[in-house]
């Protein structure tokens, strides 16, 4: 009896302890065994031995759910122990994400002229041919209308080819005597698609609109100057006469190489320029078609991904549409 109470303690696992009580008071064990031998005894006996037998039964139960509790115990600590997460723990191979080279510089832009007092403005990306090209300035058969640029759909609405639709719609939305000092960020569409153009991209266009004698070139000059050198830093800035349908005169901005200042390079094609954006002042017909009367205004619109291109040296404009994680994994 001691020799199986020591057993009992000495069981190292659950299922020894359980092998343990199968054997004494299982259907087969010693105990049930000598239970059986009631039958057999003696009747005055009977009583002393079946006491005895009762007390020996009392002792092992005891014993063995006495071990069970430790026994449970012991494997919750184990399992706890292996399961343990340490949510403290910081991994320093966490890849995380980053934000898109075009869109930190879109986000650049905008605060810029946010800071400057320019409102932002935002419109529809489907678009019907009065906002997106007849209110510019860009009659019925100008070539800018050509089905080889312009997505166009089966109900004569199109996906816009510039954010100027949005300039439209917040000169019709206001009084012709509230100026204006806005700016258009956003995506645009084009039927074009090779190593220097994707079908969407981006633009960011500004327009300042006020009384005629508050608006001049010489405004716009002095924004553009001041912009590009935030953007690019020391560079020089020249303005080349230009034509656009919708400005009147017009003209394309060109800074210094930023790669080889001036000297010279590929990628300013040996020129020591490199054109960055196009603006000019507001067409009177512009102005006519969304009903202003003695206004100036003056605009410039500009490529966010050829911004990202020229701040971050990427070589291929395709690469900024290729989600690949080892370009963008340069810009975290
Ligand atoms: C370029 C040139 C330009 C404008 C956009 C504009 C809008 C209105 C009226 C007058 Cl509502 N002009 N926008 C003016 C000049 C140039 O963009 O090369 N963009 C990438």
């Amino acid at each position: 009896m001691t020799q199986l109470i020591e057993k009992i303690n000495n069981a190292s696992s659950l299922e020894e302890l359980e092998n343990l009580r199968i054997e004494t008071l299982g259907k087969k064990g010693i105990l049930t065994l000598e239970f059986a031998k009631m039958k057999s005894i003696p009747n005055e006996e009977k009583k002393a031995f079946a006491q005895n037998l009762n007390e020996q039964k009392v002792k092992v139960t005891n014993a063995i759910e006495a071990k069970k509790v430790v026994l449970e115990k012991e494997a919750l600590n184990k399992k706890l122990e292996n399961e343990k997460i340490d949510v403290t723990r910081f991994n320093n191979e966490l890849s995380c994400g980053a934000t898109h080279p075009v869109v930190e510089t879109m986000d650049r832009i905008i605060t810029y002229f946010q800071n400057l007092n320019f409102a932002v403005e935002e419109g529809p990306l489907v678009e019907d041919d009065f906002h997106n090209f007849e209110a510019l300035n860009l009659p019925k058969y100008h070539p800018a209308r050509d089905m080889q640029d312009t997505f166009y759909n089966k109900d004569y609405t199109l996906l816009r080819t510039h954010t100027s639709p949005v300039q439209i719609r917040t000169m019709l939305k206001q009084d012709p005597n509230t100026p204006i000092r806005m700016i258009a960020p956003g995506t645009v569409f084009r039927r074009d698609f090779d190593i220097t153009h994707t079908p969407m991209f981006h633009q960011i266009e500004a327009l300042v609109v006020d009384d005629a004698d508050k608006v001049s070139f010489a405004n716009l000059k002095h924004v553009l100057v001041e912009f590009l050198q935030h953007m690019f830093g020391d560079v020089e800035v020249r303005f080349r006469p230009s034509f656009f349908p919708f400005t009147e005169p017009s003209a394309e901005v060109d800074i210094s190489c930023v790669f080889c200042k001036g000297e010279g390079c590929r990628v300013c094609s040996h020129t020591g320029w490199l054109e960055v954006l196009g603006c000019g002042v507001v067409d009177q017909n512009v102005f006519t078609a969304v009903g202003y009367k003695n206004k100036s205004g003056y605009a410039f619109g500009l490529g966010v991904e050829r911004f990202a291109m020229l701040i971050h040296n990427i070589g291929d404009l395709r690469s900024l549409f290729e989600s690949d994680t080892r370009l963008l994994g340069q810009f975290r």
